[in-house]
Order: structure tokens, then C-alpha cells, then sequence
């Protein structure tokens, strides 16, 4: 994959050295920037979802248990990312006890995973709950894959790079996280690192599939985002 990557358009770092941070944002200011590559925070882009109220531990495990052939899904469409733990399942996140799935006592092993939803009831109740970033333009188009990752304090992915279709969005609806960039190698000479740490209600737009990335969980809560592609 890593060798068959397009070489990248400088374009998407050259003279910036740091996130576009972006507050209150109308489509019209957006549009400007929707499709540069540069690196976005949209301050309080979803301060108004009810996510941020509903999407938490409880929730997912609720919803993944009572919906029919909800964990076959991720095993055999979709996909598990168990970056900070054992789980080898979405089952078996759901299955710890609520001690360790709330992190009650300090003995308890951190965990941190992520997993794609591609089963459509399970989408239907998300998008209940979501909709596309109201910045958005009105003629792109959210992925019928949902990402979501939770978990605590600490490392959580590793530096990467994706093998997408599009960039994404990902919106912080609980806890903080800190995203570090690097540019591409082809552009090391014109690009600098930079990175951002994302507060609830934010949202976060990278083309990963340019940007290598990593992430860290930041303070004692759990840290809750959902993710989707645009074009
Ligand atoms: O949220 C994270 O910790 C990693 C997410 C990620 O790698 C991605 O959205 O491409
Ligand atoms: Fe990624």
C-alpha cells in the first residue's frame, strides 16, 4: 500500500504550520477551505448534536446487543481496531466488567479500541443522533461507514496512514484527544509536523490518507468521537 500511495501535492502544507482553526462557521466560509488538505478544527462544529448526551459506554453496548447480527457485522464487514488492549472483539469490549468499562478503581487495565459500523440499523439509530457537519457543502456526501473510538488515557493509534476513499471528519463527543500530523516524506522539505488537541464538541477534518497521524487520549475521562468520510 505504501508503495503504490500517490505522490502528494505539496500543496496541502506548504506555507501552513499549523491547524486552520476555524469557529462559527458558515458553509460559505467553509467551502473556502473544504478541499485545500490543510488540516481543520471546526471549534464547537457539533456543540448542538445530541450525541454529545447520548453516545457513551451504556449506549454502544445497549445498541450492539439488541440489534441483530450488530457484532457478526464487524467481524465479517466492518472492522475492529484494538489499539490499546487484548479485546480481540467488539463482544468482548461489551463483555468487561463495568469496573474496568468505566475505569471505577485505579487497578484497572486502560483500554482503548476502535471499530467501523457498516450494518445499516445500527446506522440508523446513529444518524438519529448525527447528521452531516452543518458546514458541510450540500452536494458532498457522508459514507454509510460510521467510526467510532473509545477509550482511556494514553497512546491510542500509532503513527499511520489510511487507505480511505476520501478525507474524513471525526467528532469529539466526549473526553479530549490530541492529534500529532507529519507531512508526507515528499514534502518534508516544504512541510512542517504540527499538531492539536480536540475538546468536546469539536470537530476535526484530515485528509488521512496524506497526513500521517497519531493520536493520545488527554485527562481522566473517556475519551468518545464518531467519524465518517465526506466528499
Ligand atoms: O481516533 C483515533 O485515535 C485514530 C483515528 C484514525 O486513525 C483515523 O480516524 O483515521
Ligand atoms: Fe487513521
Amino acid at each position: 500500500m505504501e508503495i503504490t500511495r500517490p505522490i502528494t501535492n505539496c500543496d496541502i502544507c506548504k506555507n501552513i504550520d499549523s491547524f486552520t482553526v476555524l469557529e462559527d462557521v458558515s458553509k460559505e466560509t467553509f467551502s473556502k477551505y473544504a478541499y485545500l488538505g490543510h488540516p481543520l478544527l471546526v471549534r464547537g462544529g457539533c456543540r448542538n448534536w445530541t450525541t454529545l448526551d447520548v453516545f457513551n459506554y451504556d449506549f454502544f453496548k445497549e445498541l450492539y446487543t439488541s440489534t441483530e447480527g450488530a457484532f457478526r457485522s464487524v467481524e465479517e464487514e466492518c472492522q475492529f481496531f484494538p489499539f490499546r488492549t487484548t479485546f480481540l472483539s467488539l463482544q468482548e469490549v461489551f463483555n468487561m466488567s463495568e469496573s474496568r468499562a468505566k475505569m471505577l478503581s485505579k487497578d484497572e487495565e486502560i483500554w482503548y479500541i476502535g471499530w467501523s459500523n457498516c450494518n445499516p440499523d445500527i446506522s440508523s439509530v446513529l444518524r438519529q443522533h448525527y447528521s452531516k457537519p452543518h458546514f458541510l457543502p450540500d452536494d458532498s456526501e457522508l459514507s454509510a461507514i460510521d467510526w467510532i473510538f473509545m477509550g482511556y488515557q494514553g497512546p491510542g493509534a500509532s503513527m499511520h496512514l489510511d487507505y480511505v476513499r476520501r478525507p474524513s471528519w471525526q467528532a469529539q463527543i466526549r473526553g479530549r484527544k490530541t492529534w500529532y500530523l507529519l507531512p508526507p516524506p515528499e514534502c518534508e522539505d516544504v512541510c512542517t509536523p504540527m499538531n492539536i488537541t480536540v475538546h468536546r464538541g469539536d470537530i476535526i477534518l484530515i485528509d488521512t490518507n496524506q497526513w500521517y497521524h497519531t493520536t493520545v487520549i488527554e485527562g481522566n475521562e473517556m475519551s468518545v468521537t464518531l467519524g465518517s468520510e465526506y466528499d
